[in-house]
């Protein structure tokens, strides 16, 4: 395959062994991972990409349309703070890199030279794609309780990433009174306690979610008042009517109890994804081919965000999932049987033949 990179370290394998169009079929996933997170989660869908190239290449199966295997980067925002950033930048929406710096202060394009330019990548320039698949598994518990081998995916939810930030007044925990604080942290643990109320008592949404995954105490020292707290939190849902309304009540609720204080209070929301619905042209294409093979399936829509989701913008994208071992994912218990991952992979190589023979 031609090996390809792009300035932010996304990598392509383009296949094209006689084909005659040049719109080409992309099939992947990322490649990163949370921190603590399992092995399945993203490598899964790069590994069945390549499989189906490997498989048609040694079947000699001729082509019409080159096949894209990519594996994208950062799609987990874990080394520079924003989910999708790879995808982002393939479907050309980030308009200001400044913010996305690793824990050293190192930009995410710096960081990439490492890993391109120093190895005098080839770019990957603009293939048009007749359409983007992505085998990922659920990472939530559908298809292993009711024992269904493939989830064609119809939906993906939107995902707002928030960062709060409380400002105080850092002093001795000893021989400061309590009348005379200005501490952050009572008040930042009050807002991430309405995260989950707010979610839970959604009136008219069952499938809004809402986490307080991290929170960053400075100094973080036991005997010392902090001088801030920053929060951050995951906000889902497959409508966006969902989403904004965790988020405007959230900042109602937090600007009122900031109100009579003197704790100054900043939050910034990044609409990281819309909540999406995929190609129903390749959900019947999946269908179908799970149909053949016998394979039980379910439409089913993700609660997980995936590059699918913003590729989905832009082009014909389907998605085909695999159990997940009792739901869990995004930890080390994180697992998929490989009896499973192999009939994805077969129903993704019958539909990535359907689309580019
Ligand atoms: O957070 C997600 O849903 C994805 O795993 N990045
Ligand atoms: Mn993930
Ligand atoms: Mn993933």
């Amino acid at each position: 395959m031609g090996i390809y990179f792009d300035e932010i370290g996304n990598l392509f394998g383009k296949y094209s062994k006689n084909t005659e169009k040049e719109e080409s079929v992309m099939v992947g996933s990322h490649i990163d991972s949370v921190k603590n997170g399992g092995r399945f989660d993203g490598v899964v869908g790069v590994m069945g990409a390549l499989e189906v190239i490997r498989t048609i290449d040694k079947n000699n199966i001729a082509l019409k349309h080159p096949i894209e295997l990519v594996a994208f980067v950062e799609e987990e925002g874990t080394t520079f703070g924003s989910t999708l950033l790879g995808s982002k930048f393939f479907i050309d929406e980030i308009k200001d890199f400044s913010r996305y710096t690793d824990d050293d202060g190192v930009f995410i394009l710096e960081k990439a030279e490492e890993f391109t330019i120093k190895k005098d990548y080839k770019k990957r320039g603009n293939t048009p794609i007749k359409a983007v698949l992505e085998m990922h598994v659920e990472q939530g518990n559908v298809l292993y309780s009711e024992n269904i081998t493939i989830g064609v995916v119809t939906n993906i939810a939107g995902v707002n990433w928030l960062s709060i930030v409380l400002k105080g007044q850092s002093n001795h925990a000893g021989s400061t009174p309590m009348h005379l604080r200005k501490d952050p942290f009572p008040t930042a643990g009050l807002i991430i306690n309405e995260v989950e109320k707010i979610a839970k008592n959604c009136p008219f949404s069952d499938t809004l979610v809402g986490t307080a995954g991290s929170i960053k105490v400075t100094p973080n020292v036991t005997n010392v008042i902090p001088s801030e707290v920053e929060i951050n939190v995951d906000v889902r849902d497959i409508s966006q009517k969902g989403m904004d309304y965790l988020v405007t009540n959230l900042k109602e609720f937090a600007e009122k109890l900031i109100e009579d204080s003197e704790i100054e209070l900043f939050i910034d929301v990044e609409e990281t994804a819309p909540p999406i619905k995929l190609s129903d042209k390749i959900m019947n294409i999946i269908s179908e081919k799970a149909e053949k093979r016998s394979f039980d399936f379910k439409h089913m829509h993700s609660g997980a965000v995936h590059d699918s989701s913003l590729l989905a913008k832009k082009y014909d994208v389907g998605m085909i999932f695999v159990p997940s071992i009792d739901g869990i994912s995004h930890a080390p218990e994180e697992a998929t049987e490989y009896e499973d991952i192999e009939k994805g992979a077969n129903v993704l190589l019958d539909t990535v033949l359907e689309l580019s023979t």
